[in-house]
């Protein structure tokens, strides 16, 4: 049992007794501990395991919850959680779970209209019936409709941040087999897309190994769905599935090739082999039958005459014309990265302070960072105005002082307001050491007047960077209408950089507007929005997504030293 599974299970208790409509301090309660173990550095289980007292001492945590948290990790289950879950029709979650919505809102719904299927909810949101319920309005409907929509899209895929760290427990387990030679992801997972189907694991082991054993005793799994020497197959709790394939060490590089995939590079990289008179399956390379390679990657790419591609780019989308022509890019790596700039703090929506974020970026080894809270528009996040960033230029000033890494930067992440205008004035906009510029509110216009709206922004000489172009959520919201190649078109005209969100239901810009900007002489950032310490890290699935737009180092404004960012900033 990990902090996030105890986590999920409070916030469900929680909002399951605001279904209910109980008493709004045991709600808050759940909440509460919830976000004291969200952000809690040391594994719970490990504080049960050592002496229950310290857990009660937690902030938000009374005796009552460090009960619940050892019942949890002891024995996997939550009384009071699955009583609730008894008395509540099965439909009722999902409709709870539709963007937009939440317990309240769903109650309301379930009382007035009766509905307690995602179908029902659907029906009624389309005829116009949802936003008679009182406290719905016609934006929220229209967001029900969209966000059901996108789940359609996207059922059965899993954000990439999230098989991370579902597969790392895994592999952990999957080390301990008898007789294991190698262990390695495939699919999907390994070329970084940004949702995932399922895990594809490949490993190469010596007769006589207990990998499949070892693989259906793992105990995350709900289901076994398959097990043998060569195939084993599980699906998670969390309704994933895992396939674990078992080869001889001699066949592993071919088979991971063909396992990593995707099946569309796999055919033509067969092809080419054809054209060879060879043949490559997961098995290895062969003349007739004849194996001449299969041990390592390396050598499959090899017998075919080509250069070693990265996972990241194998999706046939030219990768294999620019290795031929020994035109492959160097891609960018998380070690190029210099320092991060979007993050905000507890003065907005952030969960950690200024100086909070400030330190843990210097752990991370960050050279600059920049902090860019919210403006005023966003009621939300208690957005700053010109004296909270005067007060925030000087606590970030003191910190300079200091001298200690890294360099902040003052910055904001300034409303783009309907008219294409900011939502900041011209005084404190001019002063900054960085504005980014983002969409938030008003999200459904219409194409060409988004597109007016943001191209305006990108011609105001003060903004640096514009953040999120798409304003997507991964599996909740669908991007907003905008015509990117155009945005990317004024980015390269303006010189204002564009942004890869690095928050994991984001990334935004995604693999293939990156590669058009890149071509388009657009620069890019890299930024992971941070808005609590634990999200600095986020980075990485930002530069997994510039690998996957073909990015080199060189296309990414934060990899450069602070003096030549500074050149690059319009300021
Ligand atoms: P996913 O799971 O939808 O996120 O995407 P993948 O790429 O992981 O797809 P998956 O799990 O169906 O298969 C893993 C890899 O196995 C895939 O990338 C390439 C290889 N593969 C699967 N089926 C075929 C096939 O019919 N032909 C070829 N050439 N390769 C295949
Ligand atoms: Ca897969
Ligand atoms: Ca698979
Ligand atoms: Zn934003």
């Amino acid at each position: 049992m990990e902090n996030v599974d105890v986590t999920r299970m409070f916030q469900q208790v929680a909002d399951l007794l605001e279904l209910h409509g109980e008493n709004q301090f045991r709600v808050r309660a759940y909440r509460n501990a919830a976000r004291t173990l969200e952000s809690l550095p040391t594994r719970v289980a490990e504080l049960v395991a050592h002496d229950g007292k310290s857990l009660a001492k937690l902030p938000g945590i009374g005796k009552d919850l460090a009960g619940k948290i050892t019942e949890i990790v002891t024995t996997g289950h939550c009384a009071v959680l699955d009583e609730l879950l008894t008395e509540i029709p099965k439909g009722l979650l999902d409709v709870m779970a539709v963007p937009g919505l939440g317990p309240k809102r769903a109650k309301a719904i379930h009382d007035v209209l009766g509905v307690s299927t995602l179908a029902a909810l659907e029906r009624a949101a389309r005829t116009g019936k949802l936003h008679t319920v009182r406290g719905i309005g016609q934006l929220i409907e229209r967001r029900v409709i969209d966000g059901i929509a996108q789940r359609r899209q996207q059922t059965g895929r899993i954000l990439l941040a999230e098989a991370d760290a579902l597969v790392a427990p895994l592999l952990d387990h999957l080390r301990g087999a008898r007789g294991l030679v190698q262990l390695e992801v495939a699919g999907s997972l390994r070329r970084r897309r940004e949702t995932v189907g399922d895990l594809d694991l490949l490993a190469s082991a010596r007769p006589g190994n207990d990998l499949a054993k070892r693989f259906v005793a793992y105990p995350d799994f709900a289901r076994i769905l398959a097990r043998g020497t060569t195939r084993c197959a599980g699906e998670l709790r969390r309704g994933l599935q895992v396939d674990l394939r078992v080869v001889r060490p001699a066949s592993f590089g071919a088979a991971l090739h063909y396992f990593t995939g995707s099946k569309a590079h796999n055919i033509a990289v067969r092809s080419i082999a054809r054209a060879h008179a060879l043949k490559i399956n997961e098995y290895g390379v062969f003349r007739g039958s004849r194996r001449i390679a299969g041990t390592t990657e390396q050598q499959v790419f090899r017998s075919v005459g080509l250069p070693y591609i990265p996972p990241e780019l194998r999706e046939d989308r030219g990768e294999i014309a620019a290795a031929r022509a020994r035109r492959l890019p160097e891609l960018v790596e998380l070690g190029d990265l210099r320092g991060d700039l979007q993050m905000h703090t507890s003065a907005t929506d952030g969960r950690s302070t200024l100086a909070e974020m400030v330190a843990a970026a210097r752990e991370l080894g960050r050279e600059y960072i920049a902090i860019t809270d919210h403006t005023r528009v966003l009621r939300v996040t208690r957005g700053l105005d010109r004296k909270g960033f005067t007060r925030q230029r000087r606590l970030i000033e003191r910190l300079n002082e200091r001298g200690d890494p890294p360099v902040v930067l003052w910055g904001a992440e300034v409303d783009i307001l309907e008219d294409g205008t900011l939502d900041l004035d011209e005084a404190t906009l001019a002063e900054l050491d960085l504005v980014v510029a983002a969409v938030h509110t008003h999200l459904e216009m219409p194409r060409v007047a988004m597109t007016e709206r943001v191209v305006r922004a990108l011609r105001h000489p003060h903004v640096s960077i514009l953040g999120h172009p798409t304003s997507r959520l991964l599996g909740k919201r669908a991007p907003i209408a905008i015509d990117v190649e155009r945005v990317i078109a004024a980015a390269a005209d303006t010189g204002v950089l564009l942004e890869i969100n690095a928050q994991p239901d984001r990334l935004d810009l995604d693999d293939v507007y990156a590669r058009a900007a890149r071509e388009a002489g657009a620069g890019l950032v890299i930024s992971t929005d941070a808005h609590h310490v634990g999200e600095l890290r986020y980075l990485r699935y930002g530069v997994d997504q510039a690998r996957r737009g073909w990015c080199e180092a060189r296309h990414i404004a934060n990899t450069l030293p602070l003096r030549s960012l500074r050149g690059r900033l319009r300021r």
